[in-house]
């Protein structure tokens, strides 16, 4: 038995990170150390680079900035096995869906259908990671998102952009809940992050509650493979 691996996914504004913490300080109510993770995680030398182009204090080829996102989750990939298995409950801010759904919406024009980097080209770096038991998608539309106080000053912070950005999370979602192969890693689930606050807090705790208290009986499995 071990603890599970639970990621929590969404555009930029749709609550992720507060329904992270959220999710975290009430498994402490609870009783259960979970540990709270993030990526991109800027504190690495790798997370630095990540920082510096996010801010655009420096330029980086399309790719290679993919690969850095990608590295940048290896960096921590043995640690998240690790600390599953000593059963630890890994609460995370991001993950390997995200790389995919950014740099594969990069320089879609309307006119042009094909993307600069491939879906299947972005995949491909993260494949072998370890796989979450369970994803949660907040989703939430991109004129609403940008309502909640609008968006900052980082790159990817545009409507048009999380608009395709959404679709390829959608996209995910989908092939993993066609997956035949069983049990499926992750499972994935779409949560309406439109609602208020508790209300998705609830829903998330809902879901995740059961994965926490029952444990997980299979090893860690690797991400898409
Ligand atoms: N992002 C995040 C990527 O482009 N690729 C990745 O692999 C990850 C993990 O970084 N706009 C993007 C999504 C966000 C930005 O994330 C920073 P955050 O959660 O705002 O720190």
């Amino acid at each position: 038995m071990r603890a599970p691996f639970i990621v929590i996914e969404g555009l930029d504004r749709s609550g992720k990170t507060t329904q992270t913490s959220l999710l975290h300080t009430r498994l402490e109510a609870e009783g259960i150390q979970a540990k709270l993770m993030k990526f991109p995680d800027r504190t690495t030398v790798i997370g630095q680079m990540i920082d510096s182009y996010l801010r655009s204090d420096s330029e980086l080829d399309d790719h290679v900035i993919h690969l850095l996102f990608s590295a940048n989750r290896w960096e921590l990939a043995s640690y998240i096995t690790q600390l599953l298995e000593a059963g630890t409950p890994i609460i995370c801010d991001r993950y390997a869906f995200s790389g995919i759904a950014f740099s594969a919406s990069k320089g879609i024009p309307s006119s042009t259908p094909s993307p600069k980097l491939p879906y299947e080209w972005c995949r491909s770096p993260d494949i072998g990671l370890p796989a979450p038991d369970l994803v949660l998608f907040l989703d939430i539309a991109p004129e609403r998102a940008k309502l909640r106080g609008g968006y900052g000053e980082e790159r990817y912070e545009k409507e048009e952009l999380q608009a395709r950005v959404r679709g390829i999370f959608q996209r995910l979602g989908s092939e993993m809940q066609n997956e035949t192969q069983r049990p499926v890693r992750p499972n994935w689930v779409t949560v309406d992050a439109g609602r208020e606050r508790k209300v998705v807090a609830n829903e998330v705790w809902s879901l995740v509650e059961p994965l926490v208290i029952n444990r997980i009986d299979d090893p860690v499995a690797k991400l898409w493979s």
